[in-house]
């Protein structure tokens, strides 16, 4: 079966895409199981140029099909804080997740932000590459809602706590995988994703 290199370091973003294309023929395979140890500088500002970045970078290394996405939480009353930077706000360690979607609630608290301007909306851009054409394509995908007052649930990840989606009357954190993904940022760019994947492999 031909195979797909999920290219992150990040290991919810790589269940979530084994998630996703769970149905699809071909293998999904990951930086561990193919030995490949690497964190480009992610030195864009935009979501399109760092998913290009890691795309390419990871492609070029394991001569794979290889899908990259940068992503992140834009929140408005922040002029789209935390943004491309979501990995990496404020102060905090890489893994400190609460640490980070704390400095977003504490600003809005700061700010005295009314509820109907507390809107956001995650984003995510996929970027495919293979080693002998680079990038053959890029998509992406958003999911609009409000950044919850505290946070809710423990499923997902990152900010997925203060993220309160009004059509679920939940955070993305109080529900499962599965409904997470048929509306989340994530779930959109892959499934857009899936016809350039297909028409590379089928070439
Ligand atoms: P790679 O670059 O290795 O893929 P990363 O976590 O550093 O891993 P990004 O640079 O794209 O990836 O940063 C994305 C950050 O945005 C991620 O660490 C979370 O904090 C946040 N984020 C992205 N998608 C999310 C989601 O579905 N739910 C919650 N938070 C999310």
């Amino acid at each position: 079966m031909k195979k797909l290199l999920i290219a992150t370091n990040n290991p919810h973003k790589l269940e979530e895409y084994r998630e996703i294309f769970a149905a699809l023929p071909l293998t999904v395979t990951s930086l561990a199981e193919e030995g490949i140890e690497l964190d480009p500088e992610e030195t864009g500002t935009t979501f399109v140029a760092n998913a290009i970045i890691k795309a390419e970078a990871f492609a070029k290394e394991s001569h794979i099909l290889t899908l990259a996405d940068d992503s992140g939480l834009e929140v408005d009353a922040l002029d789209g804080d935390p943004g491309v930077y979501s990995a990496r706000y404020g102060d905090t360690h890489k893994d400190d997740h609460v640490g980070r979607y704390q400095i977003v609630l504490d600003k809005l608290v700061a700010n005295n932000v009314p509820w109907a301007e507390r809107t956001g909306r995650f984003r995510c851009v996929v970027a495919l590459a293979s080693q002998e054409d680079g990038v053959i394509g890029t998509v992406d995908g958003t999911v609009e809602g409000y950044i919850a007052y505290e946070p809710k649930g423990e499923n997902g990840f990152g900010y997925d706590p203060i993220f309160y989606f009004p059509e679920f009357d939940k955070t993305l954190a109080e529900v499962s995988a599965e409904l997470k993904h048929t509306v989340s940022h994530r779930g959109r760019a892959a499934r857009a994703a899936i016809p350039i994947i297909e028409a590379y492999l089928n070439r």
